[in-house]
């Protein structure tokens, strides 16, 4: 364990342990549908041995849990994992070390759904879709989940198109319809999108929105932000350190992108910004926001060339990275420079912390957790690719563009 970052912690009157005790309880959730083949509307290429059912999407998040010690919590999407026996799963989940987390509805694949769903002009599409996300709650219920995240297509292609105040009206009519439904221990996540699929407005666009949504619905409600969905240069450490003040950050769908909501590996091409937004993260912590330890920490990527449970290892360690880059931050020296307008000193603290190498750090932290100090290393030692590659036969694949 190197000294360097002991000693720089001392003199903050930080404590290794106590960034390794941070560094180990956190925990990070997989999506199931980031394990099977997904693509682009141009092709989705088929990755041998890619997990095509639920139970091979948890057989392959026990590994990624196996080797981090870190992920105990996968999320389901609702019907892309539907089952009849949902007690089985739960079980066959705790079997593998695993518990079932976020629950996913689907209200973008019906065709139902062309106008909208819970936006939709047609109550009866409305009924449609609020049906769906009430039978997600009962999944969630039957599997132990308490976290229903909620993601919406719903928008216009055309200006005119439709009456935007009286979608916002059917919109939240029917979120309380749902929330109505919510049990008490359930929270509500409301994730929103500037844009696609739709291309002129979309219902839930910013995190303002999804703020008001929540704040008018009750205290289960609350914003879930995914990292590939704000326009380009927007700052979400701010959008974070906003939520936080409002108490209603409920999760994250971490990725990664550099044009629009490309699904990428979290971390991989913008690692500076994912600091940032731990860094108001752990400062609120250290302030004693109380929203801090409600947040559910989730990674929402589809891996269209690369190997997909390497890639999910990849993504954990890329997040455990930006966090313990920002426990070491030097809080104290940070606050003394914003107070006294020191603004190239408080950037050099944040700097410093950045381009700290926290890898002996992490490794430490792997080995307590009882892991191999590099799962990556450890994962690739296993043979478990190359094995279910043999064991799970080839599947076909498609795209978005008929016969591609
Ligand atoms: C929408 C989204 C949403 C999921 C889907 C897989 O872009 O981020 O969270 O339902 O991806
Ligand atoms: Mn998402």
């Amino acid at each position: 364990m190197s000294s360097e970052i002991e000693n720089r912690l001392q003199e903050q009157g930080v404590t290794l342990d106590g960034v390794i005790a941070a560094l180990r309880q956190f925990t990070i959730e997989t999506p199931s549908w980031g394990y099977g083949d997904s693509g682009t509307r141009f092709k989705v290429f088929h990755w041998p041995g890619a997990a095509s059912n639920l139970r091979e999407k948890l057989a392959d998040a026990a590994q990624v849990q196996k080797v981090t010690g870190i992920c105990p919590g996968v999320a389901i999407h609702i019907p892309w994992d539907r089952e009849d026996d949902w007690r089985a799963v739960k079980e066959y989940a705790g079997q593998l070390g695993l518990r079932i987390g976020a629950v996913n509805p689907n209200l973008f694949q019906d065709d139902a759904y062309r106008f909208g769903s819970l936006c939709h002009f047609d109550r009866a599409v409305r009924e449609q879709a609020v049906a769906h996300v009430i039978e997600c709650i009962h999944i969630a219920q039957e599997v132990g989940s308490s976290v229903i995240s909620l993601w919406l297509a719903d928008g216009t292609n055309y200006p005119g198109q439709d009456d935007l105040r009286r979608r916002r009206h059917r919109l939240l009519d029917s979120l309380q319809d749902i929330y109505a439904a919510l049990p008490a221990v359930m929270r509500l996540q409301i994730e929103y999108k500037f844009f696609e699929p739709s291309f002129y407005s979309t219902d839930l666009p910013d995190w303002g929105t999804s703020l008001l949504m929540a704040q008018k619905l009750g205290p289960q409600a609350e914003v879930l932000v995914d990292t590939g969905h704000h326009p380009q240069g927007t700052n979400i450490a701010q959008i974070v350190a906003q939520l936080l003040d409002e108490g209603r950050l409920g999760g994250f769908h971490f990725n990664d992108r550099r044009y629009a909501d490309d699904d990428l590996i979290v971390g991989s091409q913008n690692p500076f910004e994912l600091f940032c937004i731990f860094n108001e993260i752990v400062g609120a912590e250290a302030e004693g926001n109380a929203n801090v330890g409600r947040i559910a920490y989730m990674i929402d990527q589809s891996h269209n060339i690369e190997p997909k449970i390497e890639a999910m290892i990849q993504s954990v360690l890329n997040v455990q990275t930006a966090y313990a880059k920002a426990l070491v931050v030097d809080r104290a020296a940070l606050r003394a420079a914003q107070e006294t307008g020191d603004v190239l000193g408080a950037y050099r603290v944040l700097q410093a912390a950045y381009e700290t190498d926290v890898r002996p750090l992490l490794s430490e932290v792997h080995v307590r957790q009882g892991c191999d100090p590099d799962p990556i290393a450890a994962f690739r030692a296993s043979g478990y690719a190359e094995r279910v590659a043999r064991e799970r036969g080839a599947v076909t694949t498609s795209s978005g563009y008929p016969g591609a």
